[in-house]
């Protein structure tokens, strides 16, 4: 059973950066984690991947996953808690399957946990699911959230109390589809096939107080090199392709992301959480493994990036393992580059 990984199964890799850079979880397969502190502690929101015996294919449909399970932890390093499984395909009455990368936020007493999964028609669309305890469970809402499309939701709430959603990705994740504003099940299975036209951007609404709806239609995210100029669909080392994150340091907004088929975790910083984004660098060289995907979370007055790889199932794309490494800032705020594999 691919799902049951013996300990025994690790692969050896090279040396890592430190003792903490091992799968935090060994007993299933774990990816896209999202983390976030709550009552004094690390939760941590991967995706369950599983082999569904689906080949691989450009559309991602390898990554079939159909529930969720949290894991907490008291400090980095220390031992995992496995809170079981959250949220299954089942009890959304709305989803047919692929339950991408989710995410979490707190307000109001609750907790709202989103996450992508194509709908009946096949198309990826993100849900709220509403839970009263940050280990879950959760309960889907019955539909789909308005105007939302796309995968890979990352919710960022700022001091001033607004939340706001950043969302989408290309290939698997559709975001070319939506290119004229409406689905087009026709248009390119990869982006918009215009390299030397602006690529396409990463999405964002703020949500309404209830946490359930957008407050606003999405808007794009600029990302911009140091002149300003938009990045091209050709850009393929620093163009947006999935995985947002929004963290905020030292008053300035950092927008993170997965370059994709290029396998970076790069990093852009703004003045707002609307942007524009200024590029600033690679925050990890490539994992063994096709996809990247992370969050980066303040805990005890250090900064830690949770990110995966695929060390358990010796390099299969769709079975991945969650892990998290320290994340640090020069002076001037710059993220230092991280690479996963150095000594
Ligand atoms: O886990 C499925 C998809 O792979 C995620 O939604 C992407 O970010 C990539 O990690």
């Amino acid at each position: 059973n691919a799902d049951n990984v013996a300990e025994n199964s690790l692969v050896d890799t090279p040396s890592f950066a430190n003792s903490i850079s091992q799968p935090l979880i060994t007993q299933r397969f774990s990816a896209d984690p999202s983390a976030h502190v709550f009552d004094g502690k690390i939760f941590v929101y991967p995706s369950h991947d599983y082999d569904a015996g689906v080949p691989e294919n450009d559309n991602g449909d390898h990554f079939a996953m159909k529930d969720y399970y949290v894991y907490s932890m008291d400090s980095v390093g220390g031992d995992v808690t496995d809170h079981g499984m959250v949220l299954s395909v089942e009890d959304v009455p709305w989803a047919s399957g692929q339950l991408w990368a989710p995410d979490i936020a707190y307000k109001n007493g609750k907790y709202y946990f989103y996450f992508p999964a194509r709908d009946k028609e096949g198309i990826f669309r993100i849900g709220v699911a509403e839970g009263s305890k940050p280990q879950g469970p959760f309960k889907a809402n019955p539909q789909y959230i308005k105007n939302s499309f796309s995968i890979d939701p990352a919710v960022f709430t700022d001091t001033d109390g607004k939340s706001y959603m950043y969302f989408g990705g290309i290939w698997g994740g559709q975001l070319q589809k939506w290119a004229t504003g409406t689905f087009d099940a026709n248009a390119s299975a990869t982006d918009l096939e215009k390299d030397n036209q602006p690529a396409l951007a990463p999405k964002i609404a703020r949500l309404a107080d209830n946490m359930t709806e957008f407050a606003e239609l999405p808007k794009d995210v600029k990302i911009v090199d140091e002149n300003g100029k938009e990045f091209l669909g050709g850009d393929h080392e620093k163009r947006f392709f999935e995985a947002s994150w929004m963290h905020k340091y030292n008053g300035k907004y950092y927008f993170s992301y997965s370059t994709g088929d290029t396998h970076l975790l790069c990093y852009a910083i703004g003045d707002n959480p609307y942007g524009p984004f200024t590029y600033q660098g690679v925050i990890m060289r490539p994992v063994i493994g096709w996809t990247t995907h992370h969050s980066i979370v303040n805990f005890k007055n250090k900064w830690f990036l949770f990110y995966h790889d695929t060390q358990i199932s010796k390099g299969k794309t769709h079975l991945r393992n969650v892990k998290v490494t320290e994340l640090k800032y020069d002076k001037e705020g710059k993220i230092l580059e991280i690479d996963p594999y150095a000594a």
